[in-house]
């Protein structure tokens, strides 16, 4: 479906680049928070039911019953409430491929289309393991739209690429809110082509408070699964950030993203990525395929990653690293110019491993907690919540625009904001956070490094 993502020539870092994946970004502390939240002037309310008819006029009493005919239903400053239950493909639309809802029909500035499961999670789009292979594919420069409290499953391509929602064909200003996007792509393929959570090639775009997880291909073994390539090592991804600026990622919960990364940077330059308090855990385990955000430049064109900050995140269970970067040796280096990446924890590795032909002046580490437990509730049993003795607990960086929570709770409590998608309600233990701090070091100054000092990251 859609797009292909061609790979590159074989390299000596082949793998990293042909995957589908996410960044973000958002760039300077002082226009954090940017993107807007969705203005509404007013318009018509469309309702979608399960028991409802697509002959129906999507009032309350008529609900629709296709998301899909909602979409072609509206105008700017509309909302489209979706009731509980179970939403499948539908039958073709503008979309190309199988796409349960195709948004080609946008709203303006003030006046936003807004999608929404009524209840947080009981719309349930549901691919039927491959019968779809998008949930919402906004197309033809649809924007501003605003996708919220969904639950998204069982979209799968095993031709080509997937998605919970794909993002991109010339629109701007989308807003991904409080889904679950989960169990994507689980089939058995050879495609280059990326399954992903979400897939950003769009300006303006905030992804916030989703919990995305088991998103990838089978691997060897799983239901009889026998690939004839290692493409489920590396191509498949939480958040994919292929291009765009003033892209912002935070307070998400990623976990179990196995068979790529949990957020891709590739291969676009942009401005503006922020990447902020998300936790992600349990990433990619194969050998040689490092960290939870990867972020590498492609052999042609360069790519420079600008005015950006990847902060107050907690990576949990990583392999060797949170970030891995690092360049495929064409003309051009990685580059970076007033990238910040500060206060994040690391679990059980470090922070970077950065390979050749990166260009490091331009980024700046700072008061980051490598090989750090950040004491979580139950992490076996995917609860990420911190425990009242977690170093994350007040440890975070102000960040103008957080204003709370992976919960909805208003940050910062206790004073100061805390590291990862949840801020911790009880501040009442101060003293025992206080003794865990001081057990742990930051790994760095606040100051520029260069590549040297980026190669002993890797020690
Ligand atoms: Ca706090």
């Amino acid at each position: 479906m859609r797009r292909l993502f061609v790979p590159l020539a074989p390299q000596r870092f082949f793998s990293v680049c042909k995957c589908v994946a996410l960044v973000f970004g958002i760039a300077c502390l002082a226009i954090i928070g940017a993107v807007p939240g969705a203005p509404q002037r007013g318009g018509a309310t469309y309702h979608v039911s399960p028991t409802g008819s697509d002959s129906n006029p999507g009032s309350e009493a008529r609900p629709f019953r296709t998301i899909q005919k909602a979409a072609d239903s509206v105008k700017p400053g509309d909302t489209v409430l979706v009731g509980d239950g179970v939403y499948a493909y539908s039958g073709p639309n503008d979309c190309h491929g199988k796409v349960v809802v195709c948004v080609s029909r946008g709203g303006a500035p003030d006046n936003w289309v807004v999608f929404r499961s009524k209840n947080k999670w009981g719309a349930k789009i549901d691919g039927g393991e491959g019968k779809a292979g998008a949930g919402f594919v906004a197309q033809g420069g649809a924007s501003y739209v605003r996708i919220q409290d969904f639950e998204m499953t069982g979209l799968a391509n095993a031709n080509g690429s997937a998605g919970g929602i794909d993002l991109f064909d010339g629109g701007s200003h989308f807003q991904v809110i409080g889904n679950r996007i989960h169990n994507i792509g689980r089939v058995c393929t050879n495609t280059s082509n990326g399954q992903n959570g979400v897939f950003i090639e769009a300006d303006n775009v905030l992804v916030e408070a989703n919990l995305i997880h088991d998103v990838g291909r089978l691997a060897p073994g799983q239901q009889g699964c026998r690939p004839s390539n290692e493409y489920w090592k590396n191509h498949d991804h939480g958040v994919y950030h292929d291009r765009g600026d003033h892209v912002t990622i935070r307070n998400n919960v990623i976990y179990n993203i196995k068979q790529g990364w949990a957020i891709q940077v590739w291969p676009k330059s942009r401005a503006h990525m922020n990447i902020l308090n998300n936790t992600i855990a349990f990433g990619n385990q194969h050998n040689g395929k490092l960290g939870a955000i990867v972020m590498w430049a492609p052999s042609s064109g360069g790519m420079k990653v600008s005015d950006s900050t990847i902060a107050n995140n907690i990576f949990y269970g990583v392999n060797t690293a949170a970030i891995w970067m690092g360049g495929d040796g064409g003309e051009e280096p990685m580059r970076f110019a007033n990238v910040r990446i500060s206060n994040n924890i690391i679990s059980n590795g470090v922070l970077l491993r950065a390979e050749e032909n990166i260009s490091a002046s331009g980024l700046i580490l700072a008061d980051n907690l490598e090989k750090t437990d950040p004491k979580f509730a139950d992490p076996a049993a995917f609860d990420f919540h911190l425990r009242s003795d977690s170093p994350a607990i007040d440890a975070g960086l102000a960040l103008p625009g957080v204003a709370t929570d992976y919960d909805g709770r208003v940050r910062p409590q206790g004073g100061r904001v805390d590291i990862g998608a949840y801020e911790y309600a009880d501040s009442s233990s101060r003293t025992s956070r206080l003794r865990a701090k001081s057990e742990t070091k930051p790994s760095d100054s606040n100051k520029a490094v260069n590549p040297n000092r980026l190669k002993g990251a890797n020690q």
